[in-house]
């Protein structure tokens, strides 16, 4: 079960981040994240609990209900973004899903993002033979790393916890992961290479570096 922002591809920085600010100015709104400020607001999953926070800590009345509109407007430009197949998957992870499928491995995802955004860019991502199963943050009542999302996938595909590994590429989402009872593998980027990855099966800063990350190292998760 693979998570999508960050794991599948590098969506945050250049892409998320980017559409949350039009959007902000889209509304008039005088926020913009820059880097830095992103990567600490990702400790909230969830775009439209991100901004609800940032305008409650302005002292904005309203601030979920302001939340709900900006977030309409950042998931409709990201959206675009992703139909115009900006954004790709991470290096190496290409390589991994062929000895997946290979070795005959079910593909599900788990994701907090939204569907309207999520569906096309597995279609770029994992092509044509998409996952099995795509639970999204519409999906489930609790965004991670609370393992609603995991729990609902595992129950879609009616298989065994025990039997099923996770890839993740933060804290929270191998909390996730953890929570659901999967062994949890961790591939590390920019945003996350310092959270606390206590309790991951195996953790790498990239798929392909410094050797491919196989199907039978991922098997190696459930050992
Ligand atoms: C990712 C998220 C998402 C994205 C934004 O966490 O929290 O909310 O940042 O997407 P994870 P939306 O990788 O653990 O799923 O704006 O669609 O929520
Ligand atoms: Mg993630």
């Amino acid at each position: 079960m693979f998570d999508v922002d960050g794991t599948l591809a590098d969506t945050e920085r250049d892409g998320h981040r980017i559409a949350f600010n039009d959007a902000f100015a889209a509304h008039r709104l005088d926020l913009c994240w820059d880097v830095e400020r992103y990567g600490e607001l990702l400790a909230i999953t969830g775009g439209r609990r991100r901004v609800a926070a940032a305008l409650r800590e302005r002292g904005v009345e309203d601030a979920d209900d302001l939340a709900a509109r900006v977030h309409r407007t950042k998931t409709a430009l990201f959206t675009e973004v992703v139909r115009r197949r900006e954004i790709g998957p991470r290096p190496g992870l290409p390589a991994l899903l062929d000895d997946l499928r290979a070795h005959g491995v079910r593909i599900a995802v788990a994701t907090t993002g939204r569907r309207a955004w999520v569906e096309p860019l597995l279609a770029h991502v994992l092509g044509e033979d998409t996952a099995e199963v795509v639970v999204c943050g519409d999906d489930v009542a609790a965004l991670k790393p609370d393992p609603e999302a995991y729990r609902t996938a595992l129950a879609r595909l009616d298989v065994d916890a025990a039997r099923t590994v996770a890839v993740e590429d933060s804290g929270p989402g191998l909390r996730a992961g953890l929570a659901a009872g999967l062994a949890t593998v961790v591939v590390t980027n920019d945003y996350t290479a310092d959270h606390d990855l206590t309790g991951a099966a195996i953790v790498r800063e990239s798929f392909d570096a410094p050797t491919p990350l196989t199907a039978a190292e991922l098997g190696t998760a459930l050992l």
